[in-house]
């Protein structure tokens, strides 16, 4: 009887360490918070939006409630309080001293707290065991040309998983809207654990052999993704992990965030929310921007070689603005100082990489780009972000094939928006359903204000 009542302890002990375990005590007090906050403080006014807002693009427009991170314009992304900087000294490591696990950053951004490295192990191991994928996803990844966007053949796996929606059933079956968070969790769980053999396939059909690599089970998510797509150096594996952790999430008003949590809030499942979500990341002005930036940048060196001059650079990106083109890796959305995202990867690339030509390159640009895009008086951030800078790290270690680079920010960013997603449903958050207005709308409004 002693027997049994230790092995009911453990199998306590352990229910409470698991990362689900831990959501449904969280969700009741949350549901209690997001109730109050309706109930007590529903009808306070929040500013005044203006004609400018509406139509530009609804920046400033606080409009949509997104728990796992804030951006602040002057100090950058914070994952559940966490600036970035913190997140590398507190989140677990695979190596002392090293990058923080993936893994430890969807727990944080799944529960607010900061896990233990047996936590993190865990969740390695559980996304692991869920990460089998099944062969008619290949099969629909090779019905598309070879010479197909990885973005379109990444998207086109997605959608090939969708099939095996637990949500999509529990839905059907009419599970009611209290517990739909669940059957969001097994989805979203299963969808970023198989995201990294979806993702090395297309890697290796496009530009490899086409012969997938076996997953290594001692390994972590992110250096998983590394191995599978056929680079083990040490080194290339922290870059993994640095680079799935700093992409995971950005609030929820960029494309792939607000797309992912729009989809979803009609019911969608949450394999048709996140291609949704990757469709938007495909955007050269979002996601897609870190090919984008790294092609001009290896673009500058086989016109100018290596040994540029500043006075040359000042040139190519006058060139490159009076061609009608945008800088990309520079500006953004809602920061205005230069992005944190680009700080940690300067950072790793100053440990790793300082001599790399490309790096040595995009030093120089951070010094001329920004007087240059100030100058031309339209600009509100001059300054470089994340996509600046990842690609130039990849392309050092092997990974040169730059058409691919937005895959990679694709596998981390079903993070922030699975992670969203499974709070999304356990706090009933409604259809997402803003309002338009014509042209005409607007201008009649203005006139009668005006009288
Ligand atoms: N190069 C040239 N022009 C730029 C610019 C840049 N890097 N950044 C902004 N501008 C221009 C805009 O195109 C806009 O011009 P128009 O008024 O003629 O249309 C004007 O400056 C004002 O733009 P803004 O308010 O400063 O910026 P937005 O919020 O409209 O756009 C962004 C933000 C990121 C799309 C823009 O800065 C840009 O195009 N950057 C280059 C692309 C890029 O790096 N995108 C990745 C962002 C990060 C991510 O989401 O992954």
């Amino acid at each position: 009887m002693a027997f049994f009542r230790g092995l009911t302890a453990v199998s306590r002990l352990r229910s409470r360490m698991d990362l689900k375990s831990q959501l449904r005590e969280l969700i009741p007090e949350q549901q209690d918070r997001l109730k109050k906050l309706k109930s007590e403080h529903g009808k306070v006014q929040l500013g005044n939006i203006t004609v400018d807002m509406v139509l530009g693009g609804m920046r400033g427009i606080i409009g949509m409630l997104w728990e796992t991170s804030l951006v602040d314009p002057e100090e950058g992304i914070r994952f559940r309080g966490l600036s970035i900087p913190e997140c590398r000294k507190v989140l677990p490591t695979a190596v002392e001293g090293g990058e923080p696990l993936p893994e430890g950053l969807l727990w944080l951004l799944l529960t607010g707290k900061v896990p233990t490295k047996d936590q993190v192990d865990a969740l390695s191991k559980e996304l692991l065991a869920r990460s089998t994928v099944p062969a008619h996803v290949y099969k629909v990844i090779d019905a598309l040309p070879v010479t197909a966007h990885p973005m379109t053949q990444f998207t086109a796996g997605i959608m090939a998983l969708q099939v095996e929606s637990e949500f999509q059933k529990a839905y059907g079956n009419g599970l009611p809207k209290s517990k739909l968070w669940e059957p969001t969790y097994e989805d979203c769980l299963n969808l970023i654990a198989r995201l990294p053999p979806v993702a090395s396939y297309v890697y290796r059909r496009i530009f490899k052999d086409g012969k997938s690599i076996e997953a290594d089970d001692s390994l972590d998510y992110a250096a998983n993704l590394s191995h599978m797509l056929g680079f083990d150096d040490p080194r290339m594996l922290e870059l993994m992990r640095l680079h799935v952790t700093i992409h995971a999430d950005h609030e929820g008003g960029n494309i792939s965030s607000h797309t992912g949590h729009l989809v979803g809030s009609a019911l969608s499942d949450p394999y048709l929310s996140f291609a949704s979500s990757v469709n938007g990341l495909a955007g050269p002005l979002h996601g897609l921007a870190n090919q984008e930036a790294l092609l001009w940048l290896k673009s500058i060196i086989q016109e100018t070689g290596s040994d540029v001059t500043t006075d040359q650079l000042k040139d190519y990106v006058w060139k490159t603005l009076k061609s009608g083109k945008v800088v990309h890796g520079f500006g953004h959305g809602v920061l205005r100082r230069t992005d944190p995202r680009y700080l940690c990867q300067r950072e790793f690339a100053l440990k790793y990489l300082p001599e790399d030509p490309l790096f040595q390159l995009l030093s120089k640009l951070y010094e001329v780009v920004p007087p240059i895009l100030t100058e031309l008086g339209k600009v509100k951030n001059p300054w470089p972000n994340v996509d600046a800078h990842s690609g130039l790290l990849l392309n050092h270690f092997g990974l040169s094939e730059t058409r691919y680079h937005t895959v990679l920010f694709g596998v981390s960013r079903s993070m922030g928006v699975g992670s969203q997603l499974i709070w999304d449903r356990a706090l009933g958050l409604p259809l997402e359903r803003p309002k338009s207005v014509t042209m005409e709308w607007l201008e009649n409004y203005c006139k009668n204000k005006a009288a």
